[in-house]
């Protein structure tokens, strides 16, 4: 049997089912979980879909997106769980999972396999995708709802079919979910034009703090900026890009003071410097060329050694790409 049709058997055999994802959820993992739950309720089970930091704003008019629950899972509520796009029950931020039998669908390369169920694809370009390959597998008709959340998953984890890993494959996915009812206009309307003014504001806050060197920028944004700005924190996602938009940088560096001392960083990359293994060796995870982390200190030590970091990653690279042209 392969590993799909041991997730549909294990679906079958059990009822009851929570499905969630990573804490401080980007469009993946709530259109991922969106989809999910629907899959499994048209399985004829009940399901429920969990994020411990909520919906996003940008993601609340998501079909469902105003019945997933941020409440601690009640002990026997579920017969299974679900962890979508995320590497561990940890980074769910929710507890009581770790009893329940569980399903971990994953796109993220080196993913570890820590549930009972893997299905675990690096080539796929955002989670949703696998999550379709499931309603496939378990003969789930795509409605237009679903091709909705999971059409709104890749795009925004592709970076509009921007970033590198958005192959044909992807396009297949997406065209899949237009013909199953996705609207592509109605939801880049949602996904880009409807940005809270708190964000934009914290966008020029963090845009006046920029800073360009060598190949790589970065900015900041501190409590209180966000106060200020009447942003949350859910409002950072994505500021990171517009740092990444300028021609010569190859890196780039945000961060947020999440408390006095405490630093959230997202890392992005153009493709010649992993950031998620830089990511990694702070505690941290994702993808080559989108991470995060979170460092301790003061901001000066922070940038520091985050930036350190990644010029030294930026010098590796240039060491191995005229190594590479010696050796040709
Ligand atoms: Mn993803």
């Amino acid at each position: 049997m392969n590993r799909l049709d041991e997730i549909v058997a294990a679906i079958r055999a059990r009822q009851r089912w929570l499905v969630t994802s990573h804490a401080r959820p980007d469009g993946d993992a709530v259109g991922s979980v969106l989809g999910c739950v629907q899959i499994l309720r048209a399985m004829g089970k009940k399901a429920d879909g969990y994020l411990a930091d909520g919906v996003p704003f940008l993601y609340r008019e998501l079909p469902g997106a105003s019945e997933i629950r941020t409440t601690p899972v009640e002990a026997g509520e579920y017969d299974g769980a679900f962890v979508l796009e995320c590497d561990s029950f940890r980074r769910t931020g929710l507890k009581g999972l770790s009893g329940l039998f569980s399903i971990n669908v994953d796109h993220h390369e080196g993913s570890c396999e820590f549930a009972n169920l893997n299905y675990i694809v690096p080539t796929a370009a955002a989670c949703s995708e696998l999550v379709y390959h499931l309603a496939l597998a378990a003969g789930v008709p795509i409605t237009a709802e679903i091709a909705t959340s999971l059409y709104t998953a890749v795009l925004t984890d592709t970076g509009s079919f921007c970033y590198r890993g958005t192959t044909a494959q992807t396009f297949a996915f997406a065209r899949e979910m237009v013909l199953a009812g996705a609207n592509p206009a109605e939801i880049a309307q949602q996904v880009y034009f409807s940005n809270p003014a708190g964000k934009m504001r914290l966008l020029g806050c963090a845009l006046s703090t920029l800073q360009v060197e060598d190949g790589i920028s970065w900015m900041h944004v501190t409590e209180s900026d966000m106060r200020k700005c009447g942003a949350s924190e859910l409002d950072c996602e994505g500021l990171v890009n517009w740092a990444l938009s300028i021609h010569g940088v190859e890196a780039t560096a945000f961060f947020r003071e999440a408390s006095p001392g405490q630093y959230r960083v997202s890392l992005r990359s153009k493709g010649r410097v992993d950031v998620a293994a830089i990511a990694a060796g702070f505690g941290g995870g994702g993808h080559s060329c989108a991470s995060g982390l979170g460092v301790e200190g003061s901001f000066h030590d922070a940038t520091r050694s985050v930036l350190g970091a990644l010029r030294a990653g930026l010098e590796q690279n240039s060491q191995n790409e005229q190594a590479g042209s010696l050796a040709r």
